[in-house]
């Protein structure tokens, strides 16, 4: 497989999705999504591949979310529907593909990149990872999976201060609230990121895909939360206050939501 956006790599049984857009610290626009989502696709179908790693190209950022260059009052641009990116494929595709997905988190994870690793089954981070939600300071919000998923991983309390203040979160906060699996020296993450390949990948492929499913299962339920979510998202991206936080970014200012509303 060839993309644009993204690299596809496959080894010894581990297919490796980097997103490749270092310029924008890896902020995916609707493209990169179904690159991804394709790639999700095919590894799915490739029964050579019994483990992926989803990361980010060079060594700041893991994936920063939606590119908020692209994004106007008819949401995201590239796409006929919706917000204009297909989020929510991907998210199904992480959840469903029936294989351990490894987030191999190797700079920021902001954003909708956040939520990516979230959904990841396992996430590996750097020390020098940096982790955190940023919707309510540009004007958008990742509902559904993006929330209430995060509140299973890290309680609710934690989720409401993680999505209401937008605050950044060092690797060692992240694995002090249950948010990753470890912390390597960055110099080391791959090495790491291939010992936890290596072992998954002698455990028998049926009985890992019966533990995801079941464990899914538990939470499948957020799907229509999700649904429903960008939904009501579509309709938000095209107020003055959503638009006000693309542009304060973009603008590099702080954002004055309170004169929009
Ligand atoms: C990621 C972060 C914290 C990095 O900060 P720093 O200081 O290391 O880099 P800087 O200078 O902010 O970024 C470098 C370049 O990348 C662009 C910047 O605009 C900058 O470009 P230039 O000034 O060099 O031209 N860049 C970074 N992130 C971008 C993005 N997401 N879209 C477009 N360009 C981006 C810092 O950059 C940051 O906070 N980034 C924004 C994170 C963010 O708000 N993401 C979107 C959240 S909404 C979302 O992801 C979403 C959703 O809510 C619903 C559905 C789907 C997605």
């Amino acid at each position: 497989m060839t993309f644009e956006d993204i690299l596809y790599e496959k080894r010894d049984g581990v297919a490796w999705i980097t997103i490749n857009r270092p310029e924008v610290r890896n902020a995916f626009r609707a493209k990169t999504v179904d690159e991804m989502v394709a790639a999700f696709r095919g590894a799915w179908a490739d029964h050579d591949v019994g483990v992926v790693v989803l990361t980010g190209a060079g060594d700041k950022a893991f994936c920063s979310g939606g590119d908020q260059k692209e994004r106007g009052a008819e949401g995201y641009a590239g796409s006929a529907s919706g917000i204009g990116m297909d989020v929510g494929s991907l998210h199904a595709v992480i959840r469903n593909i029936p294989k351990p997905v490894i987030a191999m988190v190797n700079g920021y994870a902001i954003g909708g990149g956040h939520v990516l690793h979230v959904l990841c089954d396992l996430s590996i981070a750097a020390d020098t990872a940096i982790f955190g939600q940023t919707g309510p300071r540009v004007g958008s919000v990742d509902p559904g999976f993006g929330t209430a998923y995060l509140a299973r991983v890290v309680g609710e309390k934690k989720a409401r201060e993680i999505w209401y203040l937008c605050r950044q979160y060092s690797a060692p906060e992240a694995l002090q609230m249950g948010l990753v699996n470890k912390v390597v020296p960055a110099a080391q993450l791959r090495a790491e990121v291939e010992l936890w390949c290596r072992e998954l990948l002698e455990k028998s492929p049926t009985a890992l895909k019966l533990a995801k499913y079941s464990f899914n299962a538990d939470t499948d339920s957020i799907h229509g939360i999700t649904e429903m979510g960008f939904s009501a998202l579509e309709l938000y991206y095209q107020t003055p206050e959503a638009l006000e936080g693309r542009n304060a970014f973009v603008e590099k200012r702080k954002p004055e939501f309170r004169k929009k509303c």
